[in-house]
């Protein structure tokens, strides 16, 4: 078949496209989508990038026998501080697949139901604050939602408390891990000629925070190497579990990787989703009183349990709505096995990457019509869910493709479910400031920007 150019910005010598690129790359990209149509490739100093952003395209880059997952972007930068941890190991390093086999077990169902209690006490921990704060303290809420994340990760997968909600700075490994991902961003966007004596001082910085991430990852094993127990979390299955095909265990350079890259994927991210479903709620008021109305028809009056987050349906089509219009991690990135046509037409090769633009193709009119850009969380209850995965395939991307999908998938659904069911049973949210215009904040991950709302209790605390 003949293939049709795809269309490429004009870029600068050396430098190619990374011009084009801000602080906030994602707006870049959807930029640059809405300029160039559904495809285009950019040249990162010298090393190209394609970026699709269409449901049949980012469809088609879905299947697994022709295409794998890419580093080639940050990921590769964040590689230095992670190593072969399970975010960013190539799909055949023998790492990944023995980590993804010790460790998915930890993730599955019925762990995640055991986790409930350790779940409701970190959202508790929550509500008591915002309690204590009275209804004119303007919270904010990214900072809230990370401790909230960052704090529930550590209890329920390493029994460890970082207790944030007791401290009034973050803890040190937030600050370290928040510098980190952004240097990782800058570094990505750094032209490969560019003499590093410029950037002694942020290099010197890079190193620092991966070392007090890797202090914090080593002062949680060392906790549990000093008081042994046969809790059967993650940091159980990574300290003894031997995987089933070749009956080793993990490293203990590797569980230290893991453990960083655990904490990072599994706070940032669901902070992120969570701040960005209150922004929309507080911009929706009648989602916002049909979230309110199920948690109490739900819970009523009393203490929150696991039996009720399967029934909390609207709250979950809440989330959905929210991942597909704030994708927390909002692209991810494949590359071919061999060169090949996408799209019938357009010809890509062999290892170079192709980035899927969630906060694109989440919007494809095709799949979800006029009002693609407006919240309804209505189009993301079950059976219509089901149906849009039905007829369009992959239009619905946040939690990534196959094999090297979320491995938190479920634990991140019940602990937002569950906060979200506890906070609006408690509570009466409103913005701080009614003008809000959403601007994100974007690392590896995006969240709403210096966003506030404030909390008054409705009537007594359950
Ligand atoms: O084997 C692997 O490659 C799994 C790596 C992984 C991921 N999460 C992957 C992942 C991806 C794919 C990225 C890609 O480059 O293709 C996306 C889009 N997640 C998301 C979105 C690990 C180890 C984790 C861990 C993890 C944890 C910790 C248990 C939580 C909690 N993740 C989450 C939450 C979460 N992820 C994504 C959320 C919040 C709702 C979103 C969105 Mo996930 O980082």
């Amino acid at each position: 078949a003949d293939s049709v150019p795809i269309p490429e910005p004009p870029g600068l010598p050396f430098l190619g496209n990374l011009g084009e690129f801000s602080a906030n790359p994602i707006e870049d990209i959807v930029r640059l989508s809405n300029t160039y149509g559904e495809i285009y490739r950019l040249h990162m100093g010298s090393r190209p990038v394609v970026f699709i952003s269409t449901q049949a395209l980012v469809n088609e880059v879905c299947d697994e026998k022709r295409f794998q997952k890419s580093l080639s972007s940050v990921l590769r930068v964040v590689r230095e501080g992670v190593h072969d941890g399970l975010f960013t190991a190539h799909s055949d390093e023998p790492n990944w697949g023995k980590a993804h086999r010790v460790l998915t077990p930890a993730f599955g169902p019925l762990p995640i139901r055991d986790m409930f209690d350790e779940m409701h006490d970190i959202s508790s921990q929550l509500a008591l604050k915002l309690a204590r704060h009275g209804p004119h303290k303007p919270i904010h809420v990214s900072d809230e939602f990370t401790k909230l994340a960052l704090d529930t990760i550590a209890l329920c997968s390493m029994d460890y408390r970082f207790n944030s909600y007791y401290k009034d700075k973050m803890h040190p490994f937030v600050q370290a891990m928040g510098d980190f991902l952004a240097e990782c961003g800058r570094r990505n966007r750094r032209p490969g000629f560019a003499p590093n004596f410029l950037y002694r001082a942020a290099n010197e910085k890079f190193y620092n925070d991966i070392a007090i991430l890797r202090d914090t990852a080593n002062a949680v094993v060392e906790a549990r190497r000093k008081n042994p127990s046969d809790r059967k979390d993650l940091l159980g299955a990574m300290l003894n579990g031997v995987d089933p095909q070749t009956g080793e265990k993990l490293s203990d350079a590797n569980i230290t990787d893991q453990l960083i890259t655990f904490l990072i994927a599994g706070h940032e991210t669901t902070s992120g989703t969570l701040s960005f479903a209150f922004y929309h709620l507080l911009k929706n008021p009648s989602a916002y009183r049909k979230v309110q109305e199920e948690a109490d028809a739900v819970l009523g009056k009393g203490p929150a349990k696991v039996e009720h987050v399967s029934k909390l349906v609207y709250i979950q089509a809440v989330l959905r709505e929210t991942l597909r219009l704030s994708a927390a991690i909002p692209a991810f990135s494949v590359e071919a096995l061999e060169d090949t046509l996408i799209g019938g037409k357009y010809l890509v090769h062999k290892g170079e990457p192709i980035t899927c633009v969630l906060a694109k193709s989440h919007l494809d009119p095709v799949v979800y019509g006029d009002d693609a850009n407006d919240f309804k969380p209505e189009r993301m209850l079950d059976d219509e869910f089901a149906r849009l995965n039905r007829e369009f395939p992959n239009c619905w991307k946040p939690f990534g493709n196959g094999k090297r999908g979320c491995i938190g998938r479920g634990f991140a659904w019940n602990e937002a479910v569950i906060a979200m069911a506890i906070l609006f049973q408690n509570f009466n949210f409103s913005l701080d400031d009614p003008n809000y215009q959403l601007e994100i904040a974007s690392s590896l991950t995006i969240k709403p920007k210096d966003f506030f709302m404030r909390a008054t209790l409705r009537d007594g605390m359950t």
